[in-house]
């Protein structure tokens, strides 16, 4: 090995340790606050991996990832300004140790999930297969994390699909207090490699060359196309598991002592003199530099400005996807699945970023149809049949929509959203902005949800409130096959996450106009269904056909229903509901989901808190019973609202104001 390469992996080697002590004394000093997880102990591992990597090659880390960052080349000015919560930070104050990243460097994030970076760094690798790339990446997490359900998944797919990341147990024992003893049922993580058919090693993960040795190995295997590695690094954190952790004792102080005796950095530079050469005045040279480093960052970030609220109300959204309300006349008619098809087929022909993935969803099509036949015309590497793998796939898509691919991911049937809950509420609509408000993550998750066939209480949920809750998602709910098409248009083409619900009923409901072009209709904008003057229903999915027919029947008793559907329940079209209510006087909303704390309820606070001089009724609320969905079909047809249950809304508030004038 030539001696300079010896000397950066040495220089990396004392930039992590040093850099982690100064943290330490900073917290001490009240200027980092919150918590972070030292590296020093392990530094050996983030040295040697990252030494063989490529600029365009991937790091992803975890909450104990300042050292990966470093090793990967980050600025030390701009990782402790970022610990100080520094507008000149890595996420201008908005992540944390927890979160620092730099995309220009293909440094994919530290995470406070514990797993959650072995799910982003196979959705990167699954982007760079894509892409037809021959980089690598590795994906760095504990011991801890090694018995998350998220490295199953993810282990499987990757070897499945040959994807060229390297996962990098660092094993220091503990998962915060809990010895790999008590929660791990094997004594060596590298075993579990081949239940997933992946090669997989233990090394000493306090010897830098010996981590680098296996590390290079695996990338040059992950270079020629064959795969996945996975290499367990054993190792010891010297310090508590974080700055803010006051534990009782868990650790014994001769067990401390002993991995103390095996400091990678003094056993590297006793090789660095015996075996390869060096003199003492070379290393001390180093070292020397190394404190100049820290105290120029320390002086950087002390000297630094907070950000401003400014700065975090930018951070939650990229500029939405905004194109004028299209105009067209047609007579063709398409089914609701049909609309969805020809959106998805448009967009992956304009662009070779977007590809699809999910369960059935290539083979067949899906399970109610909507990608049926477009693997024939795009084949299989875009139409991604996947294991049955919430996590796995959510993660792909989080993975690949941050590395510059426009997923869309299928959830098969929309109640499994809950095995994807980590990676669409903490990662995807959180990533832009713990990353300071500069990457997008243009990705789709879109399935069917709602009830109405009998399908029970697990396959029949309305879940739009769980997600119109998350600052950083975009919610779209269409109501017709024009609608289908058009927003999933816009979705496909939208910088922030989308959740595009469709409603199991519009599957098998009438067809309806759908032009042939592509057009996408505006995100955040509704659309006046029917217009009217007596009292204004907002109805979302399946309930806008309800409304309608309720609204048709109401005329012949002389009232006068305007119905919007507000297409996007995030972000939500404000000014057109208050501008209607202004109108009408009277609010009626209408869901499937349960009343109780659902969609209505936001709506109504908003109008009472916007409109309510222009009120003449209570606001009604029309959405499920509070119960979960039963199979016997008269009672489902009692939980789901009716249009008889609309109409008997919209009697009351009308009559309620008629009887009193
Ligand atoms: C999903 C999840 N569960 C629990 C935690 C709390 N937590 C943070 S780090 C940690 C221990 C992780 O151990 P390991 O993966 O071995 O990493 P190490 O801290 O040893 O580097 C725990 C329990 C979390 N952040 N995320
Ligand atoms: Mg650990």
């Amino acid at each position: 090995m030539e001696r300079s390469a010896l000397e950066s992996i040495y220089r990396m080697m004392l930039r992590i340790r040093r850099f982690d002590e100064g943290v330490i004394d900073l917290f001490k000093e009240g200027l980092v606050k919150g918590t972070a997880h030292s590296y020093v102990g392990q530094e050996a591992v983030a040295a040697g991996a990252c030494s063989v990597l490529r600029k365009e090659d991937f790091v992803v880390s975890h909450h104990r990832g300042h050292g990966h960052c470093v090793a990967k080349g980050a600025s030390l000015n701009r990782m402790m300004a970022e610990l100080m919560g520094r507008v000149t930070g890595y996420c201008k104050g908005l992540g944390g140790s927890m979160h620092i990243a730099d995309l220009d460097l293909n440094i994919l994030g530290a995470n406070g999930i514990v797993g959650a970076g072995i799910g982003i760094g196979t959705g990167a690798a699954l982007s760079n297969k894509l892409r037809g790339t021959d980089h690598v990446g590795i994906a760095f997490f504990g011991d801890g994390a090694s018995n998350e359900g998220i490295f199953h998944e993810c282990l499987n797919i990757a070897s499945v699909w040959k994807l060229s990341i390297i996962y990098l147990c660092e094993n220091n024992q503990y998962a915060l207090s809990t010895a790999m003893k008590d929660s791990t049922s094997i004594d060596r993580f590298s075993k579990r490699a081949a239940a997933y058919s992946l090669p997989g090693v233990t090394v000493d993960g306090n010897d830098v060359l010996a981590v680098r040795a296996a590390v290079d190995e695996a990338v040059m295997r992950a270079r020629k196309g064959e795969g996945p590695s996975f290499i367990e690094a054993l190792t010891y954190r010297w310090g508590d598991h974080s700055m803010r952790a006051n534990l009782p004792r868990y650790r014994g102080q001769q067990e401390v002592e002993d991995w103390i005796k095996l400091d990678a950095i003094a056993r590297f530079e006793k090789r660095l003199i015996s075996e390869f050469g060096f003199k003492q005045a070379q290393l001390d040279r180093v070292r020397a530099d190394v404190e100049t480093d820290m105290a120029a960052a320390r002086e950087f970030s002390i000297a630094s400005p907070e950000p401003t609220l400014a700065d975090l109300e930018d951070a939650v959204y990229a500029p939405h996807y905004q194109p004028a309300e299209p105009r067209f006349t047609t007579t063709r008619e398409l089914s609701f699945a049909e609309a969805l098809r020809e959106a998805i087929g448009q967009e992956m022909e304009a662009d070779p970023s977007v590809f699809v993935l999910g369960e059935d969803v290539g083979k067949i099509g899906g399970i109610f149809a909507a990608t049926r036949g477009l693997i024939e015309k795009f084949g299989a590497e875009r139409l991604r049949d996947t294991p049955i793998s919430e996590q796995a796939i959510a993660s792909c898509a989080v993975g690949s929509a941050i590395t510059g691919m426009r997923p869309i991911a299928e959830v098969q049937i929309f109640d499994f959203v809950t095995l994807m809950m980590d990676m669409i509420v903490n990662q995807a609509a959180k990533f832009r902005f713990m990353l300071g408000g500069k990457p997008t993550v243009p990705m789709v998750i879109r399935g069917p949800q709602g009830g109405g066939v009998r399908l029970a209480a697990q396959h029949s949920q309305s879940l739009e409130t769980w997600f119109t809750h998350i600052p950083g998602l975009v919610v779209l709910a269409p109501s017709s096959p024009y609608e289908a098409k058009g927003l999933l248009t816009s979705a496909i083409r939208e910088n922030n996450p989308v959740i595009f619900l469709e409603h199991k009923l519009l599957y098998v409901g009438k067809k309806g106009l759908v032009p042939e072009e592509s057009y996408a209709l505006p995100i955040g904008k509704s659309v006046v269904k029917r217009k009217g003057n007596d009292v204004t229903v907002i109805a979302t999915l399946a309930m806008v056909e309800s409304a309608l027919q309720a609204a048709t029947r109401l005329e012949t008793e002389g009232i006068d229903v305007e119905v919007i559907d507000p297409r996007t329940l995030r972000p939500l079209d404000e000014e057109a509901i208050i501008n209607s209510v202004k109108k009408t006087s009277r609010l009626v909303i209408a869901h499937e989901g349960w009343k109780r704390w659902g969609f209505g309820a936001e709506v109504a606070a908003m109008v009472a808190e916007r409109a309510i001089d222009w009120l003449d009724a209570p606001i009604f609320r029309v959405g499920a019973r509070d119960a979960p969905m039963p199979y016997n079909d008269k009672l489902e047809r009692q939980v789901i609202p009716s249009a008889e249950d609309i109409e008997a809304a919209v009697r009351s508030v009308v009559m309620r104001d008629r009887a009193t004038a």
